[in-house]
């Protein structure tokens, strides 16, 4: 069976590539896994249609349980997703797992199903998708979101974001998460790393993964100290909650299920804290912001075209006017 369904160049069949968003989304509903690879696919390519799925998503999703992995390149995310897949498919879970990758072009969601070790979800409900975000028309800061709501109104649950931590696009899934789990490896000053990068902040779990090499106990106790350290250091966790620290081979699965049960705890603890419903509110203010933040720039676009305002620009470069006037008189032509 394949893991990975739905990419760009796969042979979908004439009933999938012609149905409608509201059909896809229907038989998306009804477990049909080739419809719910279209949704995405169109959710990648932005546009009307991936509007429209999110319109047709909103009211249907808030069950799932959204969990971001992220950590540094090669830190072992991916072994250590397909073991935590292994051990809810166990448990009759339907998990999706969404591959966020910031260095690759579109590919049609194959990247993460290539890594993970498919041969232990073979036979499972488990969904596998990666979403390419170099050149990425939509924006990322849109297309994970939607993506999240497609699987949690399929009836995914729950739904892990993997991405690779470079700078910020790991801050910013983590915001899309309720879950943050972040993944260091010993030897590698990852501990330090993380810190810098303000991980300290957004995770909620901690895993110090190839537990198996030398030098594990020393970058748990690093992160140990930076944690004791953090409301000193002004990185104290976003709602005072302190990280445990799991330690896992990802390999063998040794820890794996520590890390589930942590991911658990944390969950529970955003339930009776009530945070849950702060954080999802939040978060859904963030990005009703980043989307008038958009509809406004495409706004800007128009504006930018027509005749006036490129007379505007004229008269700036011929410098009758100078740019400041120049935007004002735009503006005064947008609030006509
Ligand atoms: N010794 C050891 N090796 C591991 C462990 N976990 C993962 N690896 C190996 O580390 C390498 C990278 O693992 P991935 O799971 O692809 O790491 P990743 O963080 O997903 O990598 P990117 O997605 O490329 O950033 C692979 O060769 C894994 O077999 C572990 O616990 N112990
Ligand atoms: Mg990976």
């Amino acid at each position: 069976m394949a893991l990975d369904e739905g990419g760009l160049g796969r042979d979908l069949g004439a009933s999938i590539r012609s149905a409608s968003a509201s059909e896809l989304f229907e038989q998306a509903r009804n477990g049909n896994r080739r419809a719910l690879g279209r949704l995405l696919t169109l959710i990648e390519t932005g546009g009307e249609a991936a509007d429209e799925i999110t319109e047709l998503a909103h009211p249907e999703t808030g069950q799932a349980h959204v969990i971001g992995v992220t950590g540094a390149p090669g830190a072992g995310k991916s072994t250590m997703t397909g073991q935590l897949l292994k051990l809810l498919s166990d448990s009759k879970h339907q998990s999706a797992v969404l591959a966020v990758d910031p260095s690759s072009p579109l590919t049609g969601g194959a990247i993460l199903g290539d890594r993970i070790r498919m041969d232990h979800l073979a036979g499972t409900r488990t969904f596998i998708r990666s979403m390419a975000t170099r050149g990425h028309s939509g924006g990322l800061a849109l297309a994970v979101p939607a993506a999240v709501r497609a699987f949690d109104a399929a009836g995914y649950d729950p739904v892990l974001i993997e991405t690779v931590g470079v700078g910020q696009v790991e801050v910013d899934v983590a915001a899309t998460a309720d879950t943050t789990v972040v993944v260091v490896t010993p030897g590698w000053g990852d501990a330090v790393q993380a810190n810098k990068a303000g991980l300290l902040e957004v995770a909620d779990v901690f895993v110090v993964n190839k537990s198996d090499r030398p030098g594990a106990s020393d970058a748990r106790r690093d992160l140990e100290l930076m944690l004791d350290l953090s409301h000193i250091t002004g990185q104290e966790h976003s709602s005072g909650y302190r990280a445990p620290i799991v330690m896992v081979n990802s390999i063998e699965a040794d820890g794996i299920a520590d890390v589930w049960k942590a991911i658990a705890q944390h969950r529970e603890h955003l339930a009776n804290s009530g945070l849950i419903d702060q954080t999802r509110a939040s978060r859904l203010e963030s990005e009703v912001r980043s989307r008038v933040q958009r509809l406004l720039g495409d706004g800007i676009d128009e504006v930018m075209a027509t005749r006036p305002a490129r007379q505007e620009l004229v008269d700036a470069v011929g410098r009758t006017i100078s740019p400041v006037t120049a935007a004002r008189r735009i503006v005064a032509i947008v609030r006509g």
